[in-house]
């Protein structure tokens, strides 16, 4: 069977038509526990062709695009996508129309910048000043190897990688709480304990 793209002009706009209103579809999902008790839950999604924005705009409350902040996170990332190919976009971006491909990367969720797993000659604006300003995980270099891409052009998304994190340490506010609960739970122990030392003997 062959394998040949279709080239008709009208064929070619139903295609992107389609794409245009197509909705992601999940494609898996994991989990990583990181430090400090911190559940991280990933999702990724088939969203082909589709900008950075338009990934954004499907995520539903206390979801976002995907930040890596360590090697570690990279490792859960690459985990959960090692069976797939393609370039998924990721939650980071650049401010502005950055001249310098280097400068001004940033995260959704504000965290820190430190960490960072670029391709080889990555970030490049390989179509021209300011063209790339959102970070994708490719598999292009090497398929179980994933590493970053500054991305722009859109032919290329496969979908995106969504996360979200929830706390297994309780919240500072719940603390006096549990202390007050802990404190009752002792109290009526030890009175237990009293009434039964202090019960008259049976004769
Ligand atoms: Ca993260
Ligand atoms: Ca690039």
């Amino acid at each position: 069977m062959s394998g040949k793209v279709p080239s008709s002009p009208l064929i070619i706009l139903l295609f992107s038509f389609a794409a245009a209103f197509a909705d992601p579809v999940l494609l898996s999902s994991w989990e990583w526990n990181g430090p400090e008790g911190i559940l991280h839950e990933f999702q990724a999604f088939s969203f082909s062709r589709q900008s950075w924005e338009a990934a954004n705009r499907q995520l539903t409350e206390g979801w976002h695009l995907a930040t890596i902040t360590s090697p570690e996170e990279q490792e859960a990332l690459i985990a959960g996508l090692e069976k797939r190919a393609g370039e998924f976009w990721l939650g980071g971006c650049q401010s502005g129309r950055q001249i310098d491909p280097e400068n001004d990367w940033a995260w959704v969720t504000g965290e820190s910048y430190n960490y960072k797993n670029w391709a080889p000659g990555e970030p490049n604006d390989a179509h021209g000043c300011a063209s790339e300003q959102y970070i994708a995980v490719s598999s292009s270099w090497r398929k179980s190897k994933w590493l970053w891409n500054d991305e722009g052009y859109l032919p290329n998304i496969s979908g995106y990688v969504a996360e979200r994190t929830t706390s297994s340490v309780p919240e500072p506010g719940q603390l006096p709480l549990l202390a007050a609960g802990l404190a009752a739970t002792v109290l009526m122990l030890r009175r237990k304990k009293h009434m039964r030392n202090t019960e008259t003997p049976f004769i």
